[in-house]
């Protein structure tokens, strides 16, 4: 029955994606069209036009920060509480359209239903989440002796700037977008290239809730040109990010100019990508070890920043381990993921496909090729999930972030050993162990470089409010989403300490 519906979600959906569907950009008013036009492809079969994207020219941008200066008064002299409740009106808009936004992610973003579903599962999260720690924030008061009253208030920053990935489509940008806004701030969203339609879904979700308009702005274009132009926007103050290292860093770098006149420095909120280590303890219970490593490493074919790329296994179960890796890669089942037997999906575009197989191609020259899956006879954007075995430590394989369906396994002497090796990159995001032993656990968790780590678990995304995500070295600045700091960064604390003795 759960299928059937499924399937008539999907085969819904379907009839309104073309190319006379369009995403145009969103301030709250009409504005002329830009005249310039991409598409948003079906990676499973990209022939099939979902829809036709306005790409924002430099006086719409212009118009987009206008109107969300102009949304700011209105929206900041909103209290906490009522945000919040906008923010859970969003939440019952994505609730009561699930299956028709599930099914737009399957087609957009190749994701399987299970996995869409949990993107809308956490967005819907992220909502209710922010909109319960804004009401906690409302209520926070300083130390007040007799005499004095001590406040602290958090005050709107200003316009932010979300620029998101394509990989949760839904979840990363309305994460962002619901955290700035609940702090006063009005939003201008730039979604990213690959998944256009499913990011216009947060700007109906808050016109639902009844934001102001303006208040949410979608500008959507490409990234060097109008993400680079906003970004560099003299009224921007706040930019939350979250994508490559390369792109981060630039980011980071422009928003340290200040423009004669600017009024606030720009703060950047970032989230940039891993490469993370499972290592498999002398112990580890393998029934756990090896699906926990299969999800980590090949979920949505191996697209997520906390996906785990580089297994450590203790060289007393190497054997063991790698026979039993080989076999369960080699019956995963890749295919479109519209079919729901389909375990991993198509990679996200021909750009993302190239680049996988290129690194697949130079990692056989100095790794020793164990396992690829079958492919499917289709021109969708297909990756076999591959293993490869004793890795080239210095080769790009081994260091670089992949982002696709690749995973490396090295043989550790003794835990030691394994430690270093986990720890050997320049990324902090997310790292794993299997074992039996408390001790080694403690051990491996004590020396991990990595802002979650997973103990007996395959490393997975994050649940708001029970495991607040993001890295640290050179995986991201900025504290945890879904976490209780998260929403502070959107803010100026502001300190009104009033004497309440009269004098004379
Ligand atoms: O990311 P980009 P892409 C990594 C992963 C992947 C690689 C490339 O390794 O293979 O990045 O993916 C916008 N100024 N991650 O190209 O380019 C862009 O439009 C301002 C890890 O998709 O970083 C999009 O909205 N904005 C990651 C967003 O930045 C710019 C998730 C991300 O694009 C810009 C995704 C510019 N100069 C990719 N250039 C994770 N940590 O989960 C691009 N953008």
């Amino acid at each position: 029955h759960e299928m059937r519906l499924q399937q008539e979600a999907i085969e819904n959906v379907a009839t309104t994606l073309n190319t006379s569907n369009k995403i145009r950009l969103s301030i709250g008013r009409p504005l002329a069209e830009s005249g310039v036009w991409s598409t948003s492809l079906n990676p499973a079969n990209p022939t099939q036009i979902l829809a036709q994207i306005e790409e924002a020219n430099e006086e719409q941008v212009e118009a987009a920060v206008s109107a969300a200066l102009a949304a700011q008064p209105e929206w900041s002299s909103a209290s906490l509480p009522e945000r919040a409740t906008i923010l859970r009106k969003a939440a019952a808009y994505l609730r009561s359209h699930r299956s028709e936004i599930n099914a737009i992610e399957i087609m957009e973003a190749g994701k399987p239903w299970l996995e869409a579903d949990n993107d809308i599962g956490e967005a819907i999260d992220f909502l209710e989440y922010y909109a319960i720690w804004a009401e906690r924030l409302d209520t926070e008061r300083l130390d007040s002796p007799a005499g004095e009253t001590n406040q602290l208030r958090y005050r709107s920053r200003g316009v932010t700037l979300v620029i998101p990935p394509w990989n949760f489509p839904l979840a990363i940008p309305m994460g962002m977008t619901a955290a700035a806004l609940v702090m006063g701030n009005s939003v201008i969203l730039k979604p990213a290239e690959q998944t256009p339609i499913t990011a216009s879904y947060i700007v109906r979700a808050f016109e639902h809730a009844g934001l102001p308009a303006g208040a949410l702005c979608l500008v959507p274009g490409r990234g060097e040109t109008v993400g680079a132009k906003l970004v560099r926007h003299p009224q921007i103050s706040t930019i939350a990010f979250t994508g490559s290292r390369a792109v981060g860093l630039d980011i980071i770098e422009a928003a340290s100019h200040v423009a004669p006149g600017q009024t606030s420095l720009k703060r950047v909120v970032a989230e940039m990508g891993g490469k993370n280590a499972i290592v498999v303890d002398m112990d580890a219970d393998l029934d756990q070890a090896v699906p926990g490593v299969i999800y980590s490493a090949f979920g949505f074919a191996g697209q997520k920043c906390s996906a785990c790329s580089r297994v450590i296994v203790h060289r007393q179960i190497f054997d063991a381990f790698v026979d039993r890796l080989a076999l369960a890669t080699s019956t995963l089942i890749v295919g479109d993921p519209r079919d729901p037997a389909i375990q991993v999906g198509p990679v996200v575009d021909d750009a993302a496909f190239a680049k996988i197989t290129r690194m697949i191609e130079e990692g056989k020259k100095g790794s020793e090729l164990l396992e690829q899956g079958t492919l499917p006879d289709s021109d969708g954007y297909y990756i076999p999930p591959t293993v490869f075995v004793n890795p080239d430590r210095q080769s790009p394989l081994y260091r670089e972030e992949i982002f696709g369906p690749v995973l490396t396994v090295e043989r550790a002497d003794d835990l030691d050993d394994a430690i270093w090796r986990a720890n050997d990159t320049i990324y902090a995001l997310t790292q794993g162990v299997f074992s039996r032993s408390a001790q080694a656990i403690a051990r491996v968790a004590n020396a991990a470089r990595a802002g979650n780590f997973y103990v007996n678990r395959g490393i997975t995304g994050a649940v708001p409010g029970r495991h607040p995500f993001g890295g640290f070295g050179n995986s991201g600045v900025g504290f945890k989403a879904g976490g209780p700091s998260y929403l502070i960064q959107f803010a100026d604390q502001q300190v009104i300490s009033e004497n309440l003795l009269r004098q004379g």
